[in-house]
């Protein structure tokens, strides 16, 4: 029988209270620190190991079309972050979704060139990447870096912005459809993007996405470095 009147026992039962209080918050606090993973997403030739050599090393450098992911730190205003480039290849492309976890936001470069052309690759990639259950509820932040912009063909930001939102907007009213006539075989169903009756705007997305224009050639990439110090 234990005796809960007695000052020793109370004492004891207030200390592993406070134990677990401060173990909670403690790891709490850790998890958020430990997300410091910058991850470079957009497919081939977008310019993804091009700003990723620029952001690490401040300079711009050749680069080689490769199957593996390039990672390393970047310091930046006394934080060290880390960089993790993400090959665009549509095969080795999903191992980003193991960095999703410790990923603090996501630079989604695409090639401000050739958008127009490849804006149905380009949405399906971002519609699968903000479908993503981690990315949902963590919001990740998420920067669309309209890369390019030295090259008179580019296409301004306005008029990226709602290109992208069209064709995801397609993509959406196909899969719900796709979705719904598979419900009765899986129970796992993707989450819908944006509001229901209303054309998809990024602006209804819980996570917060924007876009800014940069060129990595020209190293005109100081919008992007202020976004990821400010998220
Ligand atoms: N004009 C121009 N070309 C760029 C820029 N950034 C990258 N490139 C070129 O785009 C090509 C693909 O770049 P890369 O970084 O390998 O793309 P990745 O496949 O996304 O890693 C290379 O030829 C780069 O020199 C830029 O800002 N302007
Ligand atoms: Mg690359």
């Amino acid at each position: 029988m234990v005796a809960f009147d007695q000052p020793i026992v109370i004492a004891g039962l207030v200390l592993s209270l406070v134990a677990v209080i401060i173990f909670v918050v403690l790891s709490a606090v850790g998890k958020k620190q430990s997300r410091n993973t910058i991850l470079l997403l957009g497919v081939n030739d977008a310019g993804k190991t091009s700003l990723y050599t620029l952001l690490r090393y401040g300079k711009v450098a050749s680069t080689v079309t490769s199957m593996k992911e390039n990672e390393g730190t970047w310091n930046v205003e006394n934080k060290i972050m880390e960089l993790v480039d993400i090959p665009g290849h549509a095969r080795v492309r999903y191992r980003y979704t193991d960095f999703l976890p410790v990923s603090r936001c996501i630079l989604f470069v695409i090639d401000s060139t050739t958008i127009s052309r490849q804006v149905r690759p380009v949405a399906e990639y971002l519609y699968q990447l903000l479908a993503q259950h981690t990315v949902q509820t963590q919001r990740t932040p998420i920067l669309i870096v309209c890369n390019k912009s030295d090259m008179i063909t580019a296409l301004p930001v306005s008029k990226i912005q709602p290109l992208l939102e069209s064709e995801i907007n397609r993509l959406r009213s196909t899969r719900t459809a796709a979705v719904e006539k598979q419900a009765s075989e899986t129970d796992e169903q993707e989450a819908f993007l944006g509001y229901e009756g209303e054309d998809f705007k990024f602006e209804h997305l819980d996570n917060n996405v924007e876009f800014e224009q940069c060129s990595v050639v020209q190293n005109d990439i100081d919008k992007v470095t202020q976004w990821v110090v400010s998220v």
